[in-house]
């Protein structure tokens, strides 16, 4: 699939504001693929395609989950965990999308999980950098990305977690595996 196809895809799909957030999170996540020498046109149309199903009502979501065979587990956690994984059902089963690297960028964008590549990496990252972001602690993160991804990225694990904690909300295990793979490789002689 072409950029610009994808482009065109993805503001058919999604209000005028998620298409918006989708630009700006694949401009963000191609300056980060030039930094950390990723393919960068891979790299951003998985950025682009990454929200593909947000917008989908709650009853698609669940069905398309378990069409999918995505894990079932994930049903019983915030529905905000199944836009990735459907997404990157639909963009393999609809729009013929086979490359691994970028379904499992899409897949994941939103949990993140143990043993990312950079690909997922740099999208799990820009989503949450991208200039239209306003969390608590995103300028630190976004300084911390021109130099180090890993730790970027660790630091977004580690915001959002504690963003889950103080709303008590239920924290899905690829948040945490995240978490503890980037910790364990970042901070060597911590257990
Ligand atoms: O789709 P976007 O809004 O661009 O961003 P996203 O896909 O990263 O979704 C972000 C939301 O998902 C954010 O409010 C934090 C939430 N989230 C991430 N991990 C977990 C989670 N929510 C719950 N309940 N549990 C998680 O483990
Ligand atoms: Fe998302
Ligand atoms: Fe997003």
């Amino acid at each position: 699939m072409k950029i610009k196809e994808a482009e065109l895809l993805i503001q058919s799909q999604l209000t005028a504001k998620r298409f918006e957030h989708s630009l700006r999170v694949a401009a963000t996540a191609k300056e980060l693929a030039s930094l950390y020498h990723e393919d960068e046109k891979k790299v951003e149309l998985a950025a682009i395609l990454h929200d593909y199903a947000k917008d989908f009502p709650t009853d698609k979501l669940k069905q398309l989950l378990v069409k999918g065979g995505f894990p079932e587990e994930l049903l019983l956690y915030n529905q905000e965990l199944w836009h990735g994984p459907v997404g990157s059902y639909i963009i393999k089963s609809e729009h013929g999308i086979t490359d691994m690297d970028i379904l499992n960028g899409v897949r994941f964008h939103t949990t993140g999980r143990a043993g990312m590549s950079k690909l997922e990496l740099i999208i799990y990252v820009a989503d949450y950098i991208e200039p239209g972001r306003q969390f608590p602690g995103v300028n630190e993160v976004r300084k911390i990305a021109q130099s180090n991804l890993s730790k970027a990225a660790w630091l977004v694990s580690s915001n959002t977690i504690q963003f889950l904690l103080q709303k008590n909300a239920l924290v899905y295990p690829d948040t945490i595996h995240v978490y503890n793979d980037l910790t364990r490789s970042l901070f060597k002689d911590i257990k």
